[in-house]
């Protein structure tokens, strides 16, 4: 599929799923990365979060494996036709699904942003199959086309649901409108999905980033990484820091004037911090 097939079945649907862009070893990092911090980890406090569920939170913050899936190449070209410059992260988690699980109820993941459906896109939601998404093991339903839905709410309304059956490595990449809900696993085995979840730059992401990844620890992430979490503006002034781009906080180069094409973005961004109003595609 090119990258504008992907783009139109994605506004057709409200998703796409990608195939199999990860390899054993990939999804292995992943989950030996992940062993450590599910260990000890409760399962879900609510319905929501399953009570026969393991969710890790914050993954940006928890090595450079999960940062790697944040950015994966992707994923970065659709949202960067899907979203504004500067898009964020909004949360990064995992959901292990153990057998037992019930549904989820119905929902969509941008529901907190209070603008009344329909409405522009706000939000972009992955979620990626570490293991097999099964019929049986509690592949993520979602609703075709539901996206587009106004006030509507699928309990009260005819709808053909689909189940998101892919093999691991695959991730269906969706509409933060669309709804949907994680499926009950009836198999012997458990789910793991990664579920990274981004938005407009001009929102508040539903996790704190820049106290996920402060600034010290910001400086050794790639430009992209720094951006998604935060330390970048959406012009002409959302996210500054002394009516400046956060990005000085963490670029060593930022002050010296050019040493790099970064600085010099960066550079730019800060006077269109002075500029309100001033061109919009001035941003860093
Ligand atoms: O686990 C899943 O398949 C979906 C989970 C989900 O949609 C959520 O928790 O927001």
């Amino acid at each position: 599929m090119t990258l504008d097939v992907e783009l139109e079945t994605f506004e057709q649907q409200g998703f796409v799923i990608l195939e199999s862009l990860l390899d054993a070893a990939e999804r292995d990092a992943l989950v030996r990365a992940l062993a450590p911090h599910e260990r000890d980890r409760p399962m879900g406090r609510n319905d929501f979060e399953g009570q026969q569920s393991r969710r890790v939170y914050s993954l940006a913050g928890k090595g450079e494996v999960f940062q790697r899936l944040l950015e994966h190449p992707r994923i970065v070209a659709l949202l960067d036709r899907l979203l504004l410059p500067n898009w964020l992260l909004s949360t990064s988690q995992s959901i292990r699904l153990y057998p037992g699980e019930t549904a989820q109820a119905w929902h969509t993941d941008d529901a907190f942003y209070l603008i009344p459906r329909p409405r522009g896109r706000l939000a972009v939601s992955t979620i990626w199959a570490i293991e097999d998404f099964t019929v049986e093991n509690g592949a993520t339903e979602v609703i075709p086309g539901s996206h587009r839905w106004a006030q509507e709410h699928p309990d009260e309304r005819p709808h053909q649901a689909i189940k998101a059956v892919m093999p691991a490595g695959s991730v269906i990449v969706f509409d933060g409108a669309l709804w949907h809900r994680g499926g009950d696993n009836r198999s012997p085995a458990t789910r793991l999905a990664l579920s990274p979840q981004y938005c407009q730059p001009w929102l508040r992401p539903q996790e704190s980033q820049l106290l996920i990844v402060p600034p010290a620890r910001a400086a050794a992430c790639s430009p992209r990484m720094r951006s998604m979490l935060g330390y970048s503006i959406h012009p002409p002034f959302i996210g500054q820091v002394d009516g400046m781009n956060p990005l000085r906080l963490v670029d060593p180069d930022y002050h010296t004037g050019g040493r790099s094409q970064l600085s010099r973005e960066a550079a730019a961004a800060d006077r269109v911090l002075y500029r309100p109003g001033s061109k919009m595609d001035d941003h860093g």
